[in-house]
């Protein structure tokens, strides 16, 4: 082992890129699965830091943060995890990290670096490209690089930059996840991720943070990526219980969103785990902001889950067109999703609806279709996105064959800003989805008032009138609309009173909400 004079200085970066849609945040669990992993191996031989730019955004000044952060700190390796809508800040970070010690090893891992983009692999700066699960790939590296043994020879790797056309063996996906040691909280601060956007679409109003409790989905959606495996890999209920209780004791955390690929997968461990919840009367809130898989659902999952405090859950419906459910291989069964919803929001569970419209060969009327179940359906929010066929996905292949002479669309911006280039392969205009989907949310929202009063009615336990109401004037501004000329005077008259409660409940966070005079 190694003196503490030469310890190995080790940086893990969450990127953020200036294209995100939505600035997101939570902890970023995949790296602090790495911390622990390392810490555990290497114990005190290394020193770990965090960089997350998802708390220090590019488009204020977080590019130069990372870049003195990486100078004061001027580590040997470099670790960086980013989604493809990120694709182009892992170029600009890796030269920040060479720049910084020339010898720096920069390995890119998650979720863009599992699709192999060829970008990624043809980078200068990037000396290895670390596709799906880190934990192990991770120690085994740092390991073969202390023993100054060929780094393109572990097991899992892809040579970049540092290592053209060289490939580690394969390697297989962890099989017992309790072996796992839980996500590294020492390496942040919980109180800098409250109070943020969360991926609800609300900030949290208990002290919240993520869990993953599964991993993997044995569906085949065409539009996903399966970064874990096409088979569901379950930690025990002991296992997340353990990992709960400590952050409950020792981080004061009330509040966890589950983000699962496919959380109730198996209903009897889902149901054990509420069971266990429930008999620790641990008065704790959940959110399910990743989605659940909707027609498998019944109502003892959801009284159960109600119980332990589960209060959103996303459900992903994606097409109500059942061709379209055929062809991006989701086969949701429609007539239980629907009945999925009835129950959810007759037990109080704020659901939220994710849609996909803009499928190669969809047509007006399947994407209209789509949109009058949500509409149709007593869901509380919803979200109409357009299909982006990612590389590495099955849909990204139907395309591609769709329509051999596609423009390049590799860089975050082509990815990020998708719905205006969707012209080669959608049967619509860009133009004529975005009216299509700025359409459906104002009918969802704003056509029948009694949407909006539920989803004050169930915020007394989930999201708060602050909350709820911050959120529906993100969606009047999204219409082209204020409040003083708002043609439907009694609609205008209902988000008055609406934003008008929220200003009495969190005067600082609601004050800049408008409200009529004369209510
Ligand atoms: C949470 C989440 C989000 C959150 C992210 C919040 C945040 N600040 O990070 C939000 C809601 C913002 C989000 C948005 C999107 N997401 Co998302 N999201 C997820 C989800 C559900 C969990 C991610 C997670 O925390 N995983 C848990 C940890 C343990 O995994 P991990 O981070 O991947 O890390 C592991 C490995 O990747 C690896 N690793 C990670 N980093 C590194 C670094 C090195 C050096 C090494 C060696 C290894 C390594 O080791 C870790 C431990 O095993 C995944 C699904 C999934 N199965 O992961 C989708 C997923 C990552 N998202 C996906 C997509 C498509 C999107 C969107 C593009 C959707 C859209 N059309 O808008 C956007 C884009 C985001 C953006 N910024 O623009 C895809 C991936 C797409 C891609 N190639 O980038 C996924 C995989 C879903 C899927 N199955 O298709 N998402
Ligand atoms: S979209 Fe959801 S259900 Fe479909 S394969 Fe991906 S994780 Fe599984």
């Amino acid at each position: 082992m190694m003196s503490v004079r030469s310890r190995t200085r080790i940086a893990l970066i969450n990127l953020a890129s200036e294209n995100d849609d939505w600035p997101i945040v939570m902890v970023p669990l995949g790296l602090m699965y790495l911390s622990s992993a390392l810490r555990r191996h290497f114990q005190d031989d290394i020193e770990l830091r965090l960089f997350d730019m998802t708390l220090h955004r590019p488009e204020h000044g977080g590019l130069e943060e990372a870049g003195r952060f990486l100078v004061d700190f001027e580590p040997q390796i470099v670790c960086l995890r980013g989604f493809t809508t990120q694709a182009s800040m892992f170029p600009r970070v890796a030269s920040l990290a060479k720049s910084a010690r020339k010898d720096a090893l920069v390995i890119a891992g998650g979720p863009h670096a599992s699709t192999l983009s060829p970008d990624l692999i043809a980078c200068d700066h990037i000396d290895l490209v670390a596709p799906r699960e880190g934990e192990e790939l991770i120690v085994d590296l740092v390991q073969a690089w202390l023993d100054g043994r060929d780094l393109a020879t572990v097991a899992g790797v892809v040579g970049a930059g540092g290592f053209p056309g060289r490939r580690g063996p394969e390697r297989l996906l962890i099989a017992d996840l309790d072996t796992i040691a839980h996500p590294d909280y020492s390496l942040l601060d919980l109180e800098r991720y409250q109070g943020k956007l969360t991926m609800t679409g609300f900030s949290s109003r208990n002290r919240f943070t993520s869990l993953f409790t599964s991993r993997g989905c044995h569906y085949a959606c065409t539009f996903c990526h399966d970064d874990f495996g096409k088979k569901v890999r379950y930690r025990s209920v002991t296992d997340v219980l353990a990992e709960m209780e400590f952050l409950i004791e020792t981080r004061n955390v009330s509040e966890f969103h589950i983000v699962d690929d496919i959380f109730n997968a198996d209903r009897d461990r889902a149901l054990q785990f509420f069971d266990e919840v429930i008999r620790r009367r641990w008065d704790l809130s959940f959110a399910f902001p990743n989605g659940l898989r909707a027609d498998i659902m019944d109502e003892e999952f959801i009284e159960m889950a109600r119980a332990a405090g589960v209060y959103h859950w996303a459900l992903a419906v994606e097409s109500a067109s059942p061709r379209i459910q055929k062809l991006i291989k989701k086969h949701n069964r429609l007539d239980k999703v629907r009945r999925a919803i009835d129950l959810s929001d007759r037990h109080g569970v704020f659901v939220c609806l994710f849609n996909m419209i803009g499928f190669p060969t969809e047509t007006e009327e399947e994407m209209n279709r789509t949109i009058d179940f949500a509409i149709d359906a007593p869901a509380h929010m919803t979200m109409f996105f357009v299909a982006t066929p990612f590389h590495g996905t099955e849909l990204a292949s139907q395309v591609a064959k769709l329509v051999p002479e596609r423009p390049k669309i590799s860089d975050d911006l082509g990815y990020a800003h998708f719905n205006h280039e969707t012209e080669w392969f959608a049967t619509m205009t860009p133009g004529e989805l975005q009216h299509l989907v700025v359409e459906g949310y104002r009918r969802f929202y704003f056509e029948d008032l009694r949407r909006i009063d539920r989803m004050v009615e169930l915020a007394n336990w989930g999201h708060g009138i602050p909350e709820i109401a911050n959120f529906v004037e993100v969606l009047v501004s999204a219409q082209g609309w204020s409040l003083a000329d708002m043609p439907d005077r009694t609609l205008a008259r209902h988000l008055s009173r609406l934003n008008r409660a929220a200003r009495e409940q969190a005067p600082e966070r609601c004050a800049h909400l408008p409200v009529l005079e004369t209510p």
